[in-house]
């Protein structure tokens, strides 16, 4: 008899909250042993999910795709959308697991966006990016909030925050228009008060998760000037009170290079109901609290992203035999996890850092400085987190060789989905302006070194203390450069924008990666956060070189 034909085994994944020794220490180090304890089953939990059968449910699903069903069969104008199996079940689970309502009840205080956050980067990676819709749920929730706005905030929230599936909703952010993904100013969707209610009439050209029951969008008020300012924040629900859309049409579904099942759709506005949250102008400004709690849920996905992937790299290089031994055994394999794997950690920490001050910005914990820093560190930490994903996705795939590049092991889809991190909510170079612009001159530079100062405080041990001194050197050197930047001119400035804010960001890293492993060190007598430290900073931490302007423009304007 002929030998059977080999057959490679896949890799698999167990609970991810039990598997997962990052968050494990890191909730250890930060949280009260008490809030530990209580949040723990909730983890537990999401953790079995994840890997179990959200993760069994997302590999059947792969090729469901959302439907959009323009017209009913009388020729009325549906604009149906039958979403996956899976993101039916994931918006239950949202609900239910409180992904939205924990970071609103604030059982735990100034911890409580840190267990949502756990919640959410446990639950993302099997999700086909229900994120999404969540993310800018979140951030409706947010901004409704922040506006003061009582009769929205009475009519939403208890509905954004639901742990019902039956009652809750989730919420659009309506930005995006063909003539300005970035430049919002652009916006062309005009807003007219007819007969004391307004009216919204545009396109909006890629608006995420179309299901949603409401939006926040932006639209200029006829007579108002052009620009950011001239625009309004409006409040929009999707469907009117027969469940017949709003005065909207879904043009089309786009056909995107990877997050597939988010139906993301171009609209029409024929005269939408809307209502201004706060008054007619500083459209801009005041979506901004929606803008920074995404780009944090952002770096939060893009960390959660790696964990996958990692996880399932790490399983199969050890079922996987070659050269007389599994993958793992082997020093170059190993090498190479290892670095990604320090990569993933480094961003880890500076996520949920980012996720740890919003917690407390908004149990009212945190000083002005402390605030000051969020808003710096919000830009920077999804910008960092977005360009470490797709380089470190790109090499798990490499890591199962031509079986990462095989649609049916669901792999591809990793790398697929994550090039939108780097673009959605603020691309690396307008997130690194944005940095630039929250950062104001070199003050807000010496609050982040003072910062820095803190977080590595405690470190002690030898090997570590080497690089704390690393940490201080690079942030000396950034801040050299912008002060010499700024000097030189606005040019100068932009032009090293995007390495000045991955330095510092990469700076960052380094040193929570730094007080981790000096944590992990005394308590668990466990050397892997040092040894990702000691990666990390191997791999490089300054990346702004010395730039010269003339060369750049050279090079960009001809091969
Ligand atoms: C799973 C992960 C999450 C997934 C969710 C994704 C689904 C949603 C998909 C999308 O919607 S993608 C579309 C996202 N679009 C963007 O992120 C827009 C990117 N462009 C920018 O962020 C530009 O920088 C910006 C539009 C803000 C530039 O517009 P302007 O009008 O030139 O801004 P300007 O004049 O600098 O700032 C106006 C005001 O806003 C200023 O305040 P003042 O009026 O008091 O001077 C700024 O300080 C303030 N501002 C701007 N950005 C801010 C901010 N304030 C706080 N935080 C910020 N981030």
């Amino acid at each position: 008899m002929p030998n059977a034909p080999f057959i490679q085994a896949p890799p698999q994944l167990g609970n991810q909250f039990n598997a997962d020794r990052v968050l494990r220490a890191y909730l250890s180090r930060t949280l009260p042993p008490q809030v530990l304890t209580e949040i723990e089953p909730t983890l537990t939990r999401m953790g079995e999910l994840a890997g179990g059968e959200l993760y069994q449910l997302q590999l059947v699903d792969r090729l469901n795709e959302p439907v959009h069903t323009p017209f009913d069969a009388w020729g009325n104008r549906i604009d149906r959308i039958d979403l996956t199996p899976l993101w039916q079940k994931a918006a239950r689970i949202a609900a239910e697991e409180g992904l939205i309502a924990t970071a609103y009840e604030r059982r735990h205080r100034e911890f409580s966006r840190v267990h949502q956050f756990s919640l959410v980067y446990l639950f993302t990676p099997s999700s086909d990016f229900y994120s999404c819709p969540l993310a800018m749920t979140d951030g409706a929730a947010k901004s409704l909030v922040v506006s003061g706005n009582e009769p929205l905030i009475a009519r939403a929230l208890p509905r954004l925050t639901n742990r019902d599936p039956s009652l809750a909703w989730t919420s659009g952010q309506w930005m995006t228009e063909a003539v300005g993904g970035s430049d919002v100013g652009l916006t062309e969707t005009i807003a007219r008060n007819e007969t004391g209610a307004w009216r919204l009439y545009g396109r909006k050209w890629f608006t995420s998760a179309i299901t949603s029951q409401m939006a926040l969008t932006l639209a200029r008020p006829v007579g108002n000037p052009p620009g950011g300012r001239g625009l309004a924040l409006f409040y929009v629900e999707t469907r009117d009170a027969d469940r017949k859309p709003n005065h909207i049409v879904v043009n089309r579904l786009k056909d995107k290079l990877g997050t597939r099942k988010i139906p993301t759709a171009e609209l029409e506005l024929e005269g939408t109901p809307a209502q201004l949250v706060y008054g007619t102008t500083d459209g801009v400004r005041n979506i901004a609290p929606m803008l920074n709690v995404t780009r944090t849920w952002n770096a939060v996905t893009s960390v959660a992203l790696m964990r996958r992937g990692l996880a399932l790299a790490r399983d199969y290089a050890k079922r996987r035999v070659a050269f007389g031994a599994p993958l793992i055994e082997k020093p170059l394999h190993a090498d190479t996890l290892a670095g990604m794997q320090a990569e993933y950690e480094g961003a880890f920490h500076l996520a949920f850092f980012v996720v740890e001050l919003l917690g407390r910005s908004e149990a009212g914990n945190a000083g002005a400085e402390q605030q000051e820093l969020l808003r710096v560190l919000t830009p920077i930490a999804k910008l960092t987190t977005g360009k470490q994903v797709v380089a470190v996705l790109s090499e798990v795939i490499e890591c199962f060789g031509g079986a990462g590049y095989v649609e049916d092991t669901g792999l591809p889809q990793l790398l697929r989905d994550a090039q939108v991190l780097p673009i959605w909510e603020g691309t690396t170079n307008v997130l690194a302006l944005d940095t630039l612009r929250a950062l104001h001159d070199t003050a807000g530079m010496a609050l982040l070194q003072r910062e820095v100062g803190y977080i590595q405080q405690g470190v002690r041990e030898p090997v570590l203390l080497r690089l704390t001194a690393q940490v201080e050197r690079v942030l000396e050197q950034a801040a050299e450069w912008l002060n010499g930047a700024m000097q030189s001119g606005a040019n100068a400035t932009e032009a090293g924008a995007r390495r000045f804010a991955l330095t510092v960001g990469r700076a960052l890293e380094l040193a929570l990666l730094l007080r981790q492993a000096q944590w992990s060190l005394e308590h668990e007598q466990d050397a892997r956060a040092t040894a990702a430290a000691r990666l990390f900073a191997a791999q490089g931490v300054n990346v702004l070189a010395e730039m010269r302007l003339d060369d750049a423009s050279i090079l960009a304007r001809d091969a």
